[in-house]
């Protein structure tokens, strides 16, 4: 494996620049997004997602390595949230790609695109035929271990077109995904009794979050120290120019 460049604080280096991926695994890819797909449809009061395995195993192990190979994630400022008046890390890592100029603020952050290496592009080509919808920025998580994990949020952002689905692919160890409804949260009387919604991310799979699934439901991923191998998951997104 060549050394990774050193990087400042807060740089990320351009993922993929060192080696382009294989023209095999860009072939596959391309076949694996053109297969027939089988969709299950998962709905309750407001909550829209589709659930399909894109990548077979053997794909998705070689696009996983790929991956671990090209990407270099965030540290420094951009590794950190704020947090009831102080500066914690982020109990994952992460870093984004997307088109040029376009940023996305999370977790107090704005998080700028970095652009787009080849084998993201590749990936993305895929998502978008699966999805039948394009995108221009994808927030990559790594999840080191089970105790790496996601709080529950929305992502339901001013700069995400609300028309396009978010489309999460995952790779590596499988982990529950969890959606729970905005008024399951709430305190009494206004609580209301929805169950939440449990879906496990295998190895492969692509979700996707329709229409008007972030505005109504939070979701969350779990810490889980029964899964303790790495995951790597992908949300590829619309963004709304300013
Ligand atoms: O890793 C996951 O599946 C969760 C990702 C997520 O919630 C997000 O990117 O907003």
């Amino acid at each position: 494996m060549p050394p990774k460049k050193r990087k400042a604080d807060g740089e990320v280096a351009v993922a993929g620049a060192a080696r382009p991926p294989s023209t095999s695994l860009l072939a596959a890819l391309s076949e694996a997004a053109a297969r027939p797909l089988s969709w299950r449809k998962v709905s309750a009061d407001g909550l829209d997602v589709d659930y399909c395995r894109l990548l077979d195993g053997a794909l998705a192990d070689r696009t996983l390595a790929a991956l671990e190979e090209d990407v270099d994630y965030f540290t420094g400022d951009l590794a950190q949230v704020f947090v009831f008046g102080k500066w914690h890390d982020i109990p994952r890592q992460q870093c984004s790609f997307g088109d040029a100029g376009l940023s996305y603020k999370f977790s107090g952050r704005t998080v700028p695109a970095r652009p787009w290496p080849q084998s993201l592009l590749a990936l993305r080509a895929a998502v978008e035929r699966a999805a039948g919808t394009d995108f221009n920025f994808v927030l990559v998580n790594r999840y080191r271990s089970g105790a790496d994990h996601m709080g529950e949020h929305q992502d339901a952002e001013k700069e995400l077109d609300p028309a396009a689905p978010i489309a999460s692919l995952s790779l590596g160890q499988a982990r529950d995904f969890v959606f729970k409804h905005r008024d399951a949260r709430r305190p009494r009387p206004h609580k209301r009794d929805i169950p939440p919604v449990k879906i496990l991310l295998e190895h492969g799979s692509l979700l996707l979050m329709n229409h008007p699934t972030n505005q109504v439901w939070y979701h969350s991923l779990p810490a889980r120290r029964s899964c303790p191998g790495v995951r790597v998951n992908l949300t590829f997104r619309r963004m709304l120019r300013a």
